[in-house]
């Protein structure tokens, strides 16, 4: 037993696993063998002693009596929810011998993993899993829920997920917001911009919502939903007109600059203006005080990627710094990820090299409802954890349907009983991060840090490596790789040659250490870029290639349907995804499920603020409460959180987003909806 686990009272170093860029380093209290609190490190750079309400209140989830304590085998009907307790050895036992009929009648690939970032400990995210389902020899699914298309579209211009270290951005004179909730998703970078104001930079928010983030911006400014890409040209448009780029920059790190400047020319702001919704005067004041504050910074978030076009909007955005030479100067450039810099040995801990047939079927996650009802080569068994689909993923109904097929062994591995879980053929209990060994890379600031357990195993949970280790013995896998220990996983991840910036970093290190940082350079200081032509890509050929324009280019959302409203469900303060949806304390602070909607359109629909109110399209429908005002343009409704289905409501917002995928990296497009509203 490790020596924190033993000790029965005190205080313990943890780090925060949700999916979060902030990625806290956490003091846990110790009672009598169990957390009492949880509070942020003070010694942590980044941390400095202050985290989220959400986790704050942890306890109360992972002491929730409602949490899994031992395997469940489903007794009712499907979706019914009605279950009783197995042991460990019956449900791997099912497992087994399910997936032993299904690969000698319909080959592996009828057994899809279906995962995300519910816990972002690289061991129990991508590590056992990838090795054990690569050796089975199941599906490959595409990871693309959340930032693929933004990433994708950044790595276009700048080669990868490297921007700015944001302990630099504390020199900041110019912040800019730009899609992103960061009062709620990002609280450590707004600390650091809160302390750059008082030294007099200036606060700028753009997004479609006057949210708590907007409220706190010194200029809030409003923008219709994906439009960004036109509003990031007509900035362009008028650096170039007014001499405001940095040549020399411009000339030694990037391509593509001539050809911008005159392709620019069409962005005039008056037509910016007109798509964007964004009044000239204010594309001007926004153009100059960005052209001549330094250092500025751009903080690109998830908001402006959920669209149709999000992966040009990002990469479009994303070439602002290089006009304007900011990545050279310390405070200013932009971050979208960081995740480049802290990149692990990917290969050495998921095993790749595993999986015999290198043509096996890539199902894209976004489309996991259609995938469900497809006939041909059908999915027979979904092993789902770390992700609640059946909440999270769109076109929910969709999904839903699909779950219920009679013939789909559905296995879900998760700490509570989610409505993904309800659909289950089999239910195994995970511990919570705080029962685990495993090591956590931020994608945001540039610590690399280390979880040693500090409680034992509630009930019979089981970590995600566990089970995928029990799993690769009751199938007789022989390979060494598949017994490793956690320790030996850390150990092969952190060996990695190929990434300078982690050099030196490894087990023993972080043990010692807690939190160690990148040992990085400044971009451009250090290594190349990562483009095909090394250099920043205002131009990229590899875009063409693709089909896509080869300089940014502003192209509308596709036509959802005939519906009035765009419809943005986006994220809320007090829960993570759908995690803590299901907590009472959290819900208690969340309160209701609102809908944020324009006054002059609620008068026309006869709403009243507070009134309840029906949301639909042919996709579904949800209940929300009527929230009227002047914090969304006229045409957008705003809705914030992934509600668990609780009884008496129905706030299931992703029965209404569409599965089209965006224009890059097979992106989810949650924001590109249309909808009705009425009044109930
Ligand atoms: N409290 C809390 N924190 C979280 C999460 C959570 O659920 N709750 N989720 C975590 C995860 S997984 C992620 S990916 C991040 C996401 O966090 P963010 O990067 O902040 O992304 P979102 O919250 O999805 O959207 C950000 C903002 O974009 C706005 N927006 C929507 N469409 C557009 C548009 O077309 N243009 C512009 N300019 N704005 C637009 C929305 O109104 C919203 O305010 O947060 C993480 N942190
Ligand atoms: N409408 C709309 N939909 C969205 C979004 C949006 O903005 N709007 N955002 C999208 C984005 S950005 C994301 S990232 C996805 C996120 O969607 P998900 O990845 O589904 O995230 P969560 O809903 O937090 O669910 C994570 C689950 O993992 C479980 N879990 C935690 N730790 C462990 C563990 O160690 N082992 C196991 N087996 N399970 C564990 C938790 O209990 C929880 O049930 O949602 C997407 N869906
Ligand atoms: S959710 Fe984010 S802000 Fe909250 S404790 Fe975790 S990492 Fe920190
Ligand atoms: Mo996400």
């Amino acid at each position: 037993m490790n020596q924190f686990v033993k000790e029965q009272n005190g205080v313990f170093p943890s780090v925060c696993s949700l999916d979060c860029p902030d990625q806290c380093g956490l003091l846990v209290h110790k009672k009598d063998g169990k957390i009492v609190k949880i509070q942020g490190d003070p010694n942590h750079p980044v941390t400095k002693g202050n985290i989220c309400n959400k986790v704050r209140h942890m306890t109360h989830r992972i002491y929730d009596p409602k949490r899994l304590e031992y395997p469940l085998k489903r007794v009712g009907a499907k979706g019914e929810g009605k279950f009783e307790r197995i042991s460990w050895e019956e449900a791997i036992e099912t497992i087994y011998s399910r997936w032993t009929a299904l690969l000698e009648t319909e080959g592996p690939e009828s057994i899809l993993p279906y995962s995300f970032y519910g816990n972002m400990g690289k061991l129990n995210s991508e590590g056992m899993d990838r090795r054990f389902f690569h050796r089975l020899g199941a599906s490959l699914l595409d990871r693309t829920i959340c930032s693929s298309a933004g990433s994708t579209g950044y790595r276009y211009t700048m080669g990868g997920s490297f921007g700015t270290d944001p302990e630099e951005t504390i020199n900041s004179k110019l912040f800019i917001f730009w899609g992103v909730n960061a009062v709620s998703t990002n609280m450590h970078q707004v600390a650091i911009a809160e302390k750059a104001r008082k030294n007099g930079a200036k606060i700028v928010v753009i997004d479609v919502h006057k949210n708590q983030t907007g409220r706190w911006a010194d200029w809030f400014i409003p923008i219709l939903p994906g439009t960004d890409g036109a509003l990031a040209l007509g900035l362009m448009h008028i650096l170039f007109a007014e001499n405001m780029v940095d040549k020399s920059f411009l000339e030694t790190y990037t391509v593509g600059h001539e050809e911008l400047r005159e392709h620019v020319k069409q962005y005039d702001p008056k037509n910016v203006a007109a798509i964007t919704g964004v009044p000239v005067e204010d594309i001007y004041k926004l153009a100059r005080m960005y052209g001549r504050t330094s250092p500025a910074f751009i903080r690109i978030g998830n908001g402006m990627q959920h669209h149709d076009n999000g992966g040009m909007c990002v990469r479009t955005v994303a070439c602002l710094p290089a006009l304007t030479g900011q990545w050279q100067v310390l405070g200013g450039g932009a971050i979208k990820g960081n995740g480049g810099y802290l990149a692990h040995n990917s290969h050495a801990l998921e095993r790749p090299d595993l999986l015999e047939n290198k043509n096996t079927r890539v199902i894209n996650m976004n489309l996991i409802g259609k995938a469900l009802l497809e006939e041909k080569q059908p999915i027979r068994s979904m092993f789902v954890y770390n992700c609640n689909p059946a909440l999270v993923a769109p076109e929910g109904n969709k999904v839903r349907e699909g779950l219920l097929r009679e013939d789909l062994f559905l296995v879900v591995h998760d700490l509570f009983l989610t409505e993904t879980a309800m659909y289950a053929d089999l239910v195994l209990p995970a511990t919570s991060s705080f029962e685990n060994l495993d090591f956590y890379a931020s994608y945001w600031h540039h610590y690399l840090q280390i979880q040693e357990p500090v409680i034992e195993a509630y009930g019979e949970c089981k970590a995600n490596t566990e089970v995928f280790r029990m799993l690769a013995k009751a199938f007789g896998f022989e390979e060494e790789c598949l017994k490793d220990s956690d320790e030996e996983l850390i150990r092969q991840a952190l060996d990695c040659p190929d990434n300078l910036w982690i050099e030196g970093i490894n087990f023993e290190k972080l043990v010692e250490k807690q939190y160690v940082k990148a040992n990085r350079k400044r971009l451009f200081e250090a290594e190349k870029l990562k483009t095909p032509s090394c250099k920043i890509e205002l131009h990229s050929k590899a875009l063409e290639t693709k089909g896509l324009p080869g300089l940014p280019t502003y192209s509308p959302l596709v036509k959802d349907n005939d519906h009035p409203f765009l419809f943005v469900p986006a994220p809320n303060h007090n829960f993570l995804n759908s995690t803590f949806s299901n907590n009472e304390k959290h819900i208690s602070l969340e309160k209701v499920a609102r809908l944020h909607l324009n006054s002059s359109d609620a008068k026309n629909l006869g709403i009243n603020d507070g009134d309840q109110v029906k949301v639909w399209n042919e996709r579904g429908e949800c209940e929300l409460v009527a929230s009227v005002g002047e914090n969304v343009l006229q045409g957008v409704v705003v809705t914030q959180g992934l509600w668990a289905d609780l009884p008496e409501t129905k706030y299931f917002v992703n029965a209404l987003t569409p599965d089209r995928v965006a224009d890059m990296g097979g992106g989810a497009t949650f924001f590109s909806g249309r909808v009705s509203v009425e009044r109930l």
